[in-house]
């Protein structure tokens, strides 16, 4: 068994070392991305027993996939290969060093085809934590019902519920967005949410008032995050927790899974929650300085080297 689930997407990344239009550039090399996946191997980097689910096309991507994954010591006995569609494709656009485009390849892809029987054979038993993002749900009515009996059996076997909305448009309405998130937000003990992602779901601007709306007089614990301004942790009271400043940002994609990883490996060594919400700052700038979204993870060896000297390449 192990300490922690996740399950989602994950998809072969094509993205270029070049920075220019898609159109301009003269070769991409595959990567592999997905929010649930990144976590989990951002957390199996830092020793932690974790593991991920999902459905992968029976195909040579999906295939490339499932190794990596588990070559990084992630567990992957319940993930499963399928015909109903391919393995889902993801195109980064470096436009500027500071904007990204990101194109779907993914409709129909066979992870949007999870259901709730991928994880019958799951023990909630010995977890401790279960890690769920707002993209799943959004890839259909099939993964929308998976999310929820998952939640479900997580509340049942008293496992915490680290809940990251990764708010994507480009998957489903605002609308929906706003109505579901809303609900994993109520049902969540922990909270890691984006300042933009927080000013959509209160309709506040304030960070005291965004984390109070969202932890609804509960007891979750609210981390609403800043980027290079690092968070603020809410359980209660509020306390901004400094981020660290980084020369170049390469690629952002991945710095909130990274600061998941970071955070969970903090709450699973027991640690007070502002040096969680320290290890997640310092896992989000180590991940935005490389090209992908996991190529960054540090080991726990790293992280620990940062969290004491700091960043060399820092000013
Ligand atoms: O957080 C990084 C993810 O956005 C990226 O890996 C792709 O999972 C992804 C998604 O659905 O956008």
């Amino acid at each position: 068994y192990c300490d922690v689930l996740t399950f989602g997407e994950t998809m072969i990344i094509f993205q270029s070392d070049q920075i220019g239009s898609l159109e301009n550039v003269a070769s991409m090399s595959p990567k592999i991305g997905g929010a649930e996946s990144n976590f989990a191997i951002g957390l199996a980097r830092l020793g932690e027993s974790v593991e991920w689910i999902s459905k992968l096309g029976n195909d040579s991507f999906g295939s490339l996939i499932l190794k990596r994954v588990r070559g990084e010591g992630v567990i992957t006995q319940h993930v499963q290969i399928s015909n109903e569609g391919p393995t889902g494709l993801l195109f980064k656009e470096q436009i500027t060093p500071e904007k990204m485009n990101v194109y779907y390849y993914r409709k129909n892809s066979a992870a949007s085809f999870m259901s709730k029987d991928i994880i019958k054979d799951v023990s909630f038993e010995n977890l401790k934590f279960l890690h769920v993002t707002g993209i799943t749900p959004a890839l259909g009515d099939s993964c929308y019902e998976l999310t929820k009996h998952a939640i479900q059996l997580a509340k049942q076997h008293g496992v915490k519920i680290i809940f990251d909305p990764n708010i994507r448009f480009k998957l489903w309405s605002k609308e929906k967005a706003f109505e579901v998130l809303h609900e994993m937000n109520k049902l969540a003990d922990y909270v890691l949410i984006g300042e933009e992602e927080a000013r959509f779901l209160t309709k506040l601007q304030e960070p005291l008032e965004m984390c109070e709306k969202l932890c609804m007089d509960c007891d979750k614990i609210i981390v609403l995050k800043y980027g290079a301004d690092g968070c603020y942790v809410y359980n209660g009271q509020l306390h901004h927790v400094p981020g660290f400043s980084v020369k170049a940002v390469v690629d952002a994609v991945g710095a909130g899974d990274a600061f998941a990883a970071g955070f969970t490996h903090g709450l699973l060594q027991g640690k007070e929650l502002i040096d969680c919400a320290k290890i997640g700052n310092a896992m989000g700038a180590l991940v935005i300085q490389q090209y992908g979204d996991i190529e960054g993870l540090p080991r726990k060896e790293v992280i620990y080297e940062i969290l004491e000297n700091g960043f060399e390449n820092s000013d």
